[in-house]
């Protein structure tokens, strides 16, 4: 396994020595935790749970929130470019960490009253609690503004929640779920602990994709929650949850990155190694071809969201600047993934080489955060100021 990150324009002479640090850490677990154990938990449809707390320990999560409540206070380069090292291992580790730290941390800190954030942060930033984030539903997914999933006031400090989300990451493994339902002020959203009475949730097993990776149906049958503890008083409307996709968009679309560029290296490494015809395959124009058009499109990638995370640190990055980002580069991994994997012949369909389980969790990457075609109709409204998509 080659130890560095693919550079073919110098990108790290653009990271500082904070982002660099970052890289490096992030690379040295994901060599020695994840990626030896990586494909047995796959194949067994298992997650590897017993990482959550050395992903605590390492400021993995939630890493660019503030340090008073036990965060790293990264840059959103540093943030980017750690999603990019996870997801190098496995798009199910990144998931974990994105909905951890982009989807729950981030709509406590942004939404959250002063009691939730000081509970939750500390205990999440440590992998002490786990969270999941629930939005989609079975009949609502790129339409998430037609939620059916309803929040009543009883008008004494309480709310009853109703209601079913599907496709849930870290569904039946988190401690509390942010739960986003109609109430009759709009959207709001309300953290809901495991244990209370009429929540449950299901694990939706036979994935072909991110098989390392939890993900469930959450089920609400007049689940009452104490209004101070449980409804985030400053999210209001489909804003609040589309504003927390933001985040975890843009950690995507680093993360696509680093898959891509673990089946660039696999290819790279077996073509110069493997000989056919007395020489080795990398000899080869049309091998030569895939190995050069993989590493254009991964460096123009890098170099996108490189600047997408500037614009981040500046506070001007848009959501269809996100959406650029995250549209493009997953559709830059599946491709490098999908021209990976043939030339490493019949070794290229094994577990041991991790082509085909990039490629396989990259169609989930392609479909969740808004699928391919949504973040497309978002850039064609930025550049037209007209919505197709309704
Ligand atoms: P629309 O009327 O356009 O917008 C409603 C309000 O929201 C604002 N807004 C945003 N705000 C912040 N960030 C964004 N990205 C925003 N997009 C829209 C908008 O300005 C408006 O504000 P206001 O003040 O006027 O009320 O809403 P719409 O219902 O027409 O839908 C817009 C659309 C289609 C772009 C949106 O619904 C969408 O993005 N759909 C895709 C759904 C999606 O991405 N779901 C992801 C679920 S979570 C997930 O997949 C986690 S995977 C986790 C993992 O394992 O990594
Ligand atoms: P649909 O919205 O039904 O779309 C079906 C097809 O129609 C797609 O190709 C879509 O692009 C297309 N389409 C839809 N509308 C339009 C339009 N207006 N114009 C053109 N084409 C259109 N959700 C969460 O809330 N939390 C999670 O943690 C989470 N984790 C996930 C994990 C996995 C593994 C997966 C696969 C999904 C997860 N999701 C999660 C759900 C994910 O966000 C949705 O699957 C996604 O938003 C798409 O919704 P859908 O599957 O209902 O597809």
């Amino acid at each position: 396994m080659t130890s560095e990150l693919t550079d073919f324009i110098g990108l790290q002479g653009l990271l500082t020595d904070e982002e660099r640090l970052v890289r490096q850490t992030a690379r040295d677990f994901v060599n020695r935790e994840v990626i030896p154990i990586i494909d047995s938990y796959a194949q067994e449809e298992k997650f590897p749970g017993h990482l959550v707390q050395t992903m605590g320990s390492l400021g993995f999560l939630g890493p660019n929130l503030p340090e008073e409540y036990g965060c790293a206070g990264l840059s959103s380069v540093a943030y980017g470019i750690l999603m990019y090292e996870l997801e190098r291992g496995d798009s199910a580790i990144r998931s974990f960490a994105s909905v951890q730290g982009s989807l729950v941390m981030y709509p406590i800190f942004a939404y959250g009253s002063a009691a939730q954030k000081e509970y939750w942060l500390p205990k999440m930033a440590a992998g002490e609690a786990i969270g999941c984030f629930g939005l989609t539903e079975p009949d609502f997914g790129s339409n998430p503004g037609g939620m059916r999933t309803r929040a009543k006031n009883n008008g004494d400090g309480t709310w009853t929640l109703n209601g079913t989300k599907m496709w849930i990451t870290n569904g039946s493994i988190a401690d509390v779920a942010i739960v986003w339902a109609r109430t009759d002020d709009g959207v709001r959203g309300f953290l809901v602990e495991k244990e209370t009475p009429g929540f449950s949730s299901r694990r939706m097993k036979g994935k072909w994709s991110l098989r390392a990776s939890v993900t469930s149906e959450l089920i609400l049958e007049n689940v009452v929650v104490d209004e101070a503890k449980s409804l985030l008083p400053d999210g209001k409307g489909l804003k609040a949850p589309l504003g927390c996709l933001n985040q975890a968009r843009y950690g995507i679309a680093w993360g696509a990155l680093g898959a891509a560029d673990n089946c660039y290296q696999t290819a790279l490494e077996y073509a110069l190694q493997r000989v056919q015809f007395d020489k080795p395959i990398a000899a080869f124009q049309l091998q030569q071809r895939k190995l050069a058009e993989m590493v254009t499109e991964l460096t123009k990638g890098q170099l996108l969201v490189l600047q997408l995370g500037r614009l981040k640190d500046q506070g001007l990055a848009t959501p269809a600047q996100v959406s650029m980002a995250k549209m493009n580069n997953v559709q830059v991994a599946l491709d490098i993934a999908r021209k990976a994997r043939p030339m490493l012949g019949a070794n290229g369909i094994m577990g041991e080489y991790p082509l085909m389980r990039h490629a396989n969790n990259l169609e989930s990457v392609y479909t969740y955060e808004g699928t391919h075609d949504m973040h497309l109709l978002i850039i064609g409204e930025a550049v037209t100021g007209i919505a197709a998509y309704r």
